[in-house]
């Protein structure tokens, strides 16, 4: 066994760079373009129309015009975050332009007894998240993608990124987030994805 590992080490992972390791969770290979992974056609929105609702659990609910998140974003972030879909591509470096998602949770007032959200999106997906995952340091509600407007295939106008979550639970099209006292599951974790979906623990699917 030792010898085996020993010979591992030496070639490195399957579809992971010399010195990548560390970086790139169980059971997954670096591709260098990101694909574009949705359950159905790309959605038309209209930014004049475009809302962002923030409800449920709240001691306000709000809801954001285009020229509301534009605003906001002008005091926003940029960050550099790997990227792990649970069809085993990783993507690393991808360059994210938004606000913090803690940042914009809170312009609603959660209440206490919130604890999950639900994703709501404009071509009917939902996701499910901790609120703890939504408001890690790298967590963004982003509107921009590689220093480039973020295109409509890939979530724009506006999308989440959870680097800390399979990229399932990073809603592209992002219309809603519907704070909930208890976990409930979304459109894949009804299929059989794992309710929290953390890619270093490989929480693809559920038990049965
Ligand atoms: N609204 C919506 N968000 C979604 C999806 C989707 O089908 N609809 N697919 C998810 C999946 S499985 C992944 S891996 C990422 C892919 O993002 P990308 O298409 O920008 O690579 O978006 C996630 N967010
Ligand atoms: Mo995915």
């Amino acid at each position: 066994m030792e010898l085996l590992r020993r010979i591992g080490a030496a070639f490195g992972r399957r579809g992971v760079p010399q010195g990548m390791e560390e970086r790139v969770p169980p059971g997954q290979y670096v591709t260098p373009k990101m694909p574009v992974m949705s359950a159905s056609p790309t959605p038309r929105v209209r930014l004049a129309e475009w809302r962002l609702s923030l409800y449920g659990e709240v001691e306000r609910e709000t809801q954001l015009t285009w020229d509301d998140w534009l605003s906001l974003a002008e005091d926003g972030v940029a960050l550099t975050a790997d990227f792990h879909c649970v069809t085993q591509w990783s993507r690393l470096n991808v360059g994210w332009e938004g606000v913090p998602a803690s940042e914009v949770l809170d312009l609603a007032r959660p209440r206490e007894t919130a604890r999950f959200a639900m994703l709501h999106c404009a071509d009917g997906y939902t996701a499910n998240l901790d609120l703890a995952a939504m408001r890690a340091p790298d967590a963004l509600f982003a509107h921009r993608q590689d220093g480039a407007p973020l295109a409509p295939e890939h979530g724009g106008p506006l999308r989440l990124v959870v680097p800390s979550r399979y990229g399932w639970k990073s809603a592209k099209w992002v219309i809603g987030v519907e704070f909930l006292r208890e976990d409930s599951p979304g459109f894949w974790e009804r299929l059989g994805y794992h309710m929290r979906g953390d890619p270093w623990r490989e929480e693809r699917f559920a038990a049965r």
